[in-house]
């Protein structure tokens, strides 16, 4: 047991951020470094006594989310029972190609992987790939060979409703992609939404302006029909969205070498970062699950810094299996969630504050809330991130 936990201690070195003071403007309070070992421990503790958390993880492979689904494999407080594919940074086949190729490339093909739906839940064929994200291939134009492993010969929503059945009130599902497959999965078994024991849901912008356009945010506008299914269908919900990670940078060298005037879309001061590259830490250490994220980050930088003008890149993916890892870094709000689903705001995600009682009747009145995040602690997430990638098995 004293092994196990002394294993799983960070060998990162926590303090390197201590000293940093992050801007207000940021809207979390510090969290004391020694709450986050004492989570971490904790988090140790469950895993030392076999309470692994189930997670199925929804993908569209995607670098953040190859990020993600290697630190959801470094962690100790998930059992990862398989991945299920879905369109989105690419269309669903290359995205099963690459799921069974990123286990594959850590060798851990013991982990399921059953492929989604290849049109949205109105049967819409995908018109919009992402490659000036993540390259044509979704993984930074790397040209990997072709994965020996064939996806499971099940459905991502039957898979899900299996495990869920399996296991009742006790899998998570984290849907880093549009909700497609969720949303397929509720079709296939009314019960579904009352048997998963939670659903985190990498979407939204609440409030806030969307990333593919100032309304919508990706996830969510390549299936809003589905979203809104999702969102309403009564499930243990927390959505992560644009509000909280867009707080969550992993930085490149001389990150600070732009200023807020130069950089519009930034919403805090990057001087914090002078001392902090974290893309310089990953190639510096050998670790077999750094060493590939580095080959394959190149394109990602790139486009932050022709989008954002920022020379680091959002953690979209792997705060939201953070989330699941440890989800006292995050707080969130609650109310219903209503999704648009045509015209020049479709995926626009509208969340009710409650601030007013309506007089009439709306398409929000008695629906079941979700969880909305609101604040993160970002340090403390990119800090998990880099542990757990910056070690091997
Ligand atoms: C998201 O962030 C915006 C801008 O800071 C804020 O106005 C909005 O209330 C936030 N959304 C939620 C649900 O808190
Ligand atoms: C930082 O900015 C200066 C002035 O724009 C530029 O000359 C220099 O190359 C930049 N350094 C890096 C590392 O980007
Ligand atoms: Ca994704």
């Amino acid at each position: 047991m004293f092994f196990r936990l002394l294993f799983l201690l960070p060998e990162f070195p926590w303090s390197t951020r201590d000293p940093i003071q992050y801007p207000d403007s940021w809207g979390y309070p510090g969290v004391p470094v020694s709450r986050v070992v004492v989570a971490l421990w904790l988090g140790s503790m469950a895993a030392a006594e076999g309470e692994r958390k189930k997670v199925i993880i929804d993908t569209d492979p995607g670098i953040d989310d190859a990020m993600a689904i290697f630190v959801a494999l470094r962690s100790p407080e998930l059992q990862l029972l398989g991945l299920t594919t879905t369109f989105g940074n690419v269309h669903t086949a290359l995205a099963t190609r690459n799921a069974l190729h990123l286990l594959e490339a850590v060798g851990r093909t013991d982990i399921p992987v059953a492929e989604g739906s290849h049109v949205t839940i109105k049967k819409a064929a995908k018109l919009r790939i992402a490659s000036f994200v993540h390259g044509a291939d979704g993984l930074g134009n790397q040209d990997f060979p072709p994965p020996a492993a064939k996806p499971v010969d099940q459905s991502a929503a039957a898979f899900m409703v299996e495990q869920a059945n399996l296991y009742p009130g006790q899998v998570t599902v984290v849907a880093l992609g549009p909700l497609t497959n969720l949303a397929l999965a509720i079709e296939l078994d009314p019960s579904f939404p009352k048997k998963i024991g939670q659903i985190i849901i990498l979407g939204g912008a609440y409030s806030i302006n969307g990333n593919v356009n100032p309304a919508a945010e990706a996830n969510i506008f390549g299936d809003p029909d589905a979203a809104d299914m999702v969102f309403t269908c009564g499930a243990d919900i927390l959505a992560v969205g644009l509000n909280v990670t867009h707080q969550v940078v992993l930085t490149g060298s001389a990150f600070c070498n732009v200023t807020i005037s130069e950089a519009p879309f930034l919403h805090f001061d990057t001087s914090p970062f002078v001392t902090d590259a974290d893309r310089e830490k990953l190639e510096q250490c050998d670790s077999k699950y750094a060493r590939y994220l580095c080959k394959i980050m190149g394109i990602y930088f790139d486009y932050h810094k022709d989008a954002y003008f920022i020379k680091g890149v959002y953690l979209h993916d792997p705060t939201t299996v953070i989330a699941a890892v440890n989800p006292s870094l995050l707080t969130c709000t609650e109310g219903v969630v209503r999704v648009q689903t045509v015209g020049i705001t479709k995926g626009l995600t509208i969340f009710d504050n409650t601030k007013k009682r309506y007089g009439e009747i709306t398409a929000w009145s008695g629906m079941p809330t979700v969880k909305v995040a609101v604040t993160v602690d970002a340090p403390a997430v990119v800090d998990l991130m880099m542990q757990r990638l910056m070690t091997d098995d």
